[in-house]
């Protein structure tokens, strides 16, 4: 399957909710009219896509619509549209190459984090395979010792993708793990780390004091703060996921975010204020579990993906 396809096929159920919204305010054969502009903003900020961005895009389409010697027809706003959905979410670009082998020192610190069941250890196991594929030594440390079986599935997914893995003991303490990780990393000459962490709640400060050790203990290793932090995000959340990029953030400094779970959501549109709002990178989506299931994300495909 193409890049196209994974996104025209993993954003189904967002496409139906957003554009097969907007299409009913057309009915039969019927062009756009200026009292539909309230209806399509509703439609826009219903999908998730944030009240600002939507009176954005609202405003966009009024000006590029009144520049038109006719009301405008379902294809003509179907072009506008993925042309400003494209536009709004490339402002926030920067996508990090994280596939090629590190430019700067080595081993480059990848630190995963997320609240549980976002989908960290297994977006884990599909980085880990694609930056395999760039040509890069990879070693993945389990720092989530909550659970003997978040270890065992972390284990997995490593073998799976053909990666190191060092991991810790049930119960253990993630940062030594971390410590432990990285200097075996810095012995072998490996190009990437990722470090795994347990889910934990935005809300519950302990955890995220832990957060704080390990990024602590991995710049005693290397010298320097993890070379990105990224945030795993369920996009089934909705509005939610904002709040937890904003708590994420003030804990470690997010370099960027992973939206997973896109194919089973219709909520597809929260990218847009995740990017727009809070301005971090959008890197990769997940568009299902398997391995071959993450995508780097391209506005423009993902635009393609949410209308027509
Ligand atoms: N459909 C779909 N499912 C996904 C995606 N990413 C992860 N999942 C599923 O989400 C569930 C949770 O994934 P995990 O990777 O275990 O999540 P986690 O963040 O590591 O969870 P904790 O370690 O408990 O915090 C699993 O059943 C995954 O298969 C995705 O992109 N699409
Ligand atoms: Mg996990």
């Amino acid at each position: 399957m193409g890049t196209e396809d994974i996104y025209r096929k993993g954003l189904e159920k967002s496409r139906g909710s957003f554009w097969g919204r907007i299409k009913s305010v057309f009915g039969l054969g019927r062009t756009l009219q200026a009292a539909d502009m309230e209806s399509l903003e509703e439609i826009l900020i219903g999908s998730d896509v944030g009240v600002a961005s939507s009176e954005r895009i609202i405003k966009d389409l009024e000006k590029a619509i009144s520049a038109l010697p006719s009301p405008p027809t379902q294809d003509f706003l179907a072009d506008l549209l993925r042309e400003e959905i494209t536009a709004l979410l490339s402002a926030a670009g920067g996508h990090q190459v994280l596939e090629s082998p590190p430019e700067g020192s080595r081993p480059r610190v990848v630190l995963v984090v997320g609240v549980n069941g976002s989908g960290k250890t297994t977006t884990i196991g599909k980085l880990a395979a694609r930056m395999v594929k760039g040509g890069q030594k990879v070693l993945i440390a389990g720092a989530d010792t909550y659970r003997a079986a978040a270890i065992g599935q972390l284990e997995i997914w490593a073998r799976r993708a053909g990666v190191d893995f060092v991991g810790g003991v049930e119960g253990g303490d993630p940062a030594s793990v971390v410590h432990d990780a990285l200097s075996a990393a810095m012995a072998k000459g490996v190009d990437t780390v990722i470090i795994d962490t347990a889910g934990r709640l935005h809300t519950k400060i302990p955890l995220m004091k832990e957060l704080e050790k390990i990024v602590r203990v991995a710049g005693k290793v290397t010298g320097r703060p993890p070379d990105s932090v990224l945030l795993v995000l369920d996009a089934t959340t909705g509005q939610n996921a904002l709040v937890q990029a904003r708590e994420f953030s003030r804990s470690a400094a997010v370099s960027g975010i992973i939206l997973t779970k896109m194919d089973g959501t219709a909520k597809g549109g929260i990218l847009i204020p995740l990017s727009t709002e809070l301005g971090l990178p959008i890197l990769y989506v997940g568009l299902g579990e398997g391995i071959g299931d993450l995508v780097p994300f391209s506005p423009e495909e993902f635009a393609k993906g949410m209308v027509g």
